[in-house]
């Protein structure tokens, strides 16, 4: 734990170049550096003051996805502090691992009555980073949910990018009222305002910054959709914590259960990983 005011970091060294930066407000994963290169976007105009959204990195969407009638946008969890459950460990091999959770409290029962826990498990290796996010029914009856790793990825420039995996599906879109339309490009480049839900979606996605000749593969399991989101030029400006010219470095691509709300029975686990690596 790294401590500046009081904002306390976790961080997850595998060595000086290679690390993940973790803010407790809202387990936000708000840095990971590949061999020196950041592979996540950030806003310069991103607010720290443990209330608001980090605007950037990798939000928890949680008990929600989206506009929610009971609360704040995507849900309480990325504007909670989560605990540290384990501090960063190092294993034989170097990778490291550390845990965060987040429980029910008075707050989160005024919006949402439920008992639960959340465990987000995130392992660092050499050339990939692994989150685990569960979530455990701790209350006597059942409850829904939806949830998503709101990952903001860095690119040099976002019309120079090809995310791949997502051809022939069908995807909602909206930007376009919510109807549904099926993918034909693969792969796809983002070149003005896009906000998809891509449906049954294969479990590799590749995004590949053609200008840096980076490529991530985000690879998932239990999490069905992939959300793709770029605010572009107009609703960039619109954003207080987005700087305006910042569009074209940034593309969300998002692995979630958002599609249909998951049912969990009291005492049940619902589980899911996404494992984001440099190829
Ligand atoms: O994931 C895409 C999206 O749902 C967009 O509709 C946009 O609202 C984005 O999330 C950011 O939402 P936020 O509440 O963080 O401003």
């Amino acid at each position: 734990m790294s401590e500046k005011g009081d904002i306390i970091n976790l961080t997850l060294n595998r060595d000086s170049n290679t690390f993940v930066r973790v803010h407790p407000h809202g387990a936000t994963v708000i840095a990971w550096q590949w061999k020196g290169k950041e592979l996540l976007f950030v806003s310069k105009q991103a607010v720290f003051d443990n209330k608001k959204a980090i605007r950037g990195g990798i939000p928890v969407v949680f008990p929600n996805f989206g506009p929610w009638e009971l609360g704040p946008q995507h849900g309480f969890a990325r504007t909670s502090k989560w605990k540290v459950e384990k501090e960063p460990v190092a294993d034989k091999d170097g990778n490291v691992t550390a845990v965060l959770s987040l429980e029910d409290d008075d707050i989160t029962r005024a919006l949402w009555d439920y008992r639960f826990k959340l465990t987000y498990t995130l392992t660092l290796s050499e050339d990939s980073f692994g989150m685990k996010f569960q979530v455990e029914n701790k209350d006597n009856k059942p409850f829904d949910f939806t949830c998503l790793l709101h990952t903001y990825f860095r690119t040099s420039d976002v019309v120079k990018t090809d995310v791949l995996g997502l051809g022939n599906l069908q995807y909602i879109d909206k930007v376009k009222g919510g109807q549904t339309f099926q993918q034909v490009d693969d792969p796809i480049i983002v070149e003005e305002n896009v906000d998809r839900i891509y449906l049954n979606t294969p479990n590799e996605i590749l995004i590949k910054d053609k200008e840096d000749g980076t490529t991530v593969k985000l690879t998932k399991d239990n999490f069905p959709e992939i959300v793709l989101w770029n605010p572009w030029k107009e609703k960039a400006a619109a954003m207080g914590d987005f700087g305006d010219e910042e569009y074209p470095n940034m593309i969300c691509v998002e692995a979630g259960y958002v599609h249909k709300p998951y049912t969990l029975q009291p005492g049940s686990v619902f589980e899911a990983s996404q494992t984001l690596t440099v190829v």
